[in-house]
């Protein structure tokens, strides 16, 4: 292999798994379970004061990593429909496409406006609940600054 060669491939392999300790990697994400409880907004100051978001859930293969994640707790995830009741949005502004919803939920039971992941699946809960929760980050990534240079950032 080249020199070329050895730092693509190391782009491909090391860096899009390269997470911060105290997280972990996934398909080109990092990912922090909360060892604290806080409620809805507090939980997605914190992982804002950690570069990172509420986690978004967008595909299956992102479901199956978050239940394996998410351990025995209830805990929150980055969707919330406190801005307009019945219109679930992920915190980075995208509207709900993939869903999974544990049967008969949202139910909004006495105005739940935040959403946990519980047995894998979702459910509503009031936002001032306190829970654990999930941050989510991209993994360190490399572009090509110039032929012959990767750089990592
Ligand atoms: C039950 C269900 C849920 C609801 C919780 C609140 O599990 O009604 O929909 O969110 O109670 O504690
Ligand atoms: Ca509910």
């Amino acid at each position: 292999m080249n020199l070329e060669e050895v730092r693509n491939l190391f782009c491909k392999t090391v860096a899009d798994s390269l997470c911060l300790s105290g997280w972990e990697a996934h398909k080109q994400k990092c990912y922090k379970f909360s060892k604290e409880k806080k409620n809805w907004k507090e939980s997605k100051q914190e992982c804002e004061f950690l570069n990172s978001r509420l986690i978004i859930i967008n595909t299956p293969e992102d479901q199956k990593f978050a239940e394996k994640f998410h351990k025995q707790y209830p805990c929150w995830i980055g969707l919330t429909d406190q801005e307009n009741e019945g219109n679930w949005t992920w915190v980075d502004g995208t509207p709900l496409s993939f869903s999974q919803w544990l049967d008969g939920e949202p139910n909004n039971a006495g105005d739940e406006d935040c959403a946990v992941l519980k047995s894998g699946r979702w459910n509503d809960r009031k936002c001032n609940y306190l829970f654990h929760f999930i941050c989510q980050q991209r993994a360190l990534r490399c572009i090509k600054a110039a032929a012959t240079d990767n750089v990592c950032f």
